[in-house]
């Protein structure tokens, strides 16, 4: 068994029915698969490039925030933004970390966010143009973060779904910074609350696109539900996120930018939902392939970092070697 789920050189793989049965039975058992257990090749592909991806958008969803640390309007607001943007930092090591167990280096997934060819989430390709967009980020954005994170604390790899349960606790606390921003600007002067509503103006389409797309159209949504690595579609997510949000926006005083959203009372078995109006996919897509406002600066930026960070791992490894010369002489 422990031989089977490998990859050859031409990309076959050597799985039986009876070992993916197997494999698929412990899935609805509800067990956790570990490192080491055997795993079908496209089981492991399936989370090496969700977790990828989500690793890269954590590092690459630092920016956008980043760029208002020396601009925040008090120090408290500045020592909360700070604390934030951080903790993606940290969320994106525990992903690189749980993506390595699968088998990939952390070099390896950094040379492909950096030479263009991972993704990483659209929603950290559109600017961030004034302090409401903080507001509007924590509240948005770590809010939809967390509707999709919460249910990947259930997801059926071990390090993945553990290293989700300490994300979602910060995630919370970034959203209601957010929040708590959003509030205090509509509580604030006619000119302040004009900027919130612009933000949520401009924010609130990419926080839906956030969840993908529609699930007749996502390629991986059914085989990962079955796998248990995603435990809702991307719309039943999106529909979530938005009963969940529409409400704080109008406790807010703000109008979301949707003239067809409506409330349904036949949905969600009676107990009702919104039905939002169409989302514009070409964007979506233009975006995800690397056409949005501000991909080119988001990867140039991740670039110079790692080019500007280059003599630190030469010295890392220049002592890594020396130390392993000394131990091996004593
Ligand atoms: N952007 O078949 P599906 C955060 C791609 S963390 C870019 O539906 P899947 C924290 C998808 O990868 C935000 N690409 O795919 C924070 C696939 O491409 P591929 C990130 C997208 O994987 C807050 C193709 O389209 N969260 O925000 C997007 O089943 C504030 C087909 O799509 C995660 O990554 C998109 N929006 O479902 C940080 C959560 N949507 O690989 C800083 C984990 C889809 O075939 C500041 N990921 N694509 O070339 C997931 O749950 C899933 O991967 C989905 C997509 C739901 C994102």
């Amino acid at each position: 068994m422990y031989s089977q789920g490998l990859i050859g050189a031409d990309g076959s793989t050597n799985e039986t029915e009876e070992f993916l049965a197997a494999f698929q039975a412990r899935i609805d058992a509800e067990e956790k698969i570990e490192p080491n257990d055997p795993m079908p090749a496209g089981y492991r592909r399936t989370l090496v490039r969700q977790i990828g991806q989500h690793a890269h958008s954590e590092i690459v969803g630092m920016l956008p925030e980043g760029n208002w640390n020396t601009r925040a309007p008090s120090l408290k607001r500045k020592a909360a933004l700070l604390a934030k943007v951080q903790d993606e930092g940290g969320h994106g090591l525990y992903l690189y970390s749980a993506a390595e167990t699968l088998g990939v280096s952390r070099e390896q997934m950094t040379e492909e966010l950096i030479s263009g060819k991972a993704k990483y989430s659209s929603i950290f390709n559109y600017p961030t143009l004034n302090w409401a967009d903080m507001g509007a980020v924590g509240w948005l954005v770590d809010g939809a973060a967390i509707m999709n994170q919460i249910a990947l604390c259930r997801c059926s790899y071990g390090p993945y779904a553990r290293a989700m349960i300490r994300v979602c606790a910060e995630e919370s606390f970034h959203q209601r910074q957010g929040y708590e921003i959003m509030l205090t600007m509509c509580n604030g002067t006619k000119a302040q609350k004009d900027m919130a509503q612009d933000a949520l103006n401009r924010l609130w389409w990419p926080a839906l696109m956030m969840f993908g797309p529609h699930d007749g159209d996502s390629a991986h949504s059914e085989q990962s539900m079955k796998w248990k690595i995603k435990r809702f579609s991307n719309d039943a997510l999106r529909n979530k996120f938005i009963n969940a949000t529409v409400p704080q926006a109008e406790f807010l005083g703000l109008t979301i930018p949707d003239p067809d959203l409506n409330w349904d009372d036949t949905l969600n078995n009676g107990a009702g939902g919104y039905v939002h109006g169409p989302i514009d996919w070409d964007e979506f897509w233009r975006v995800v392939n690397g056409d949005g406002v501000m991909n080119r600066e988001r990867l140039a930026a991740r670039k110079r970092a790692h080019d500007d960070g280059a003599w630190v791992r030469e010295a890392a490894l220049a002592h890594a070697e020396k130390r392993a010369a000394r131990m091996a002489a004593e």
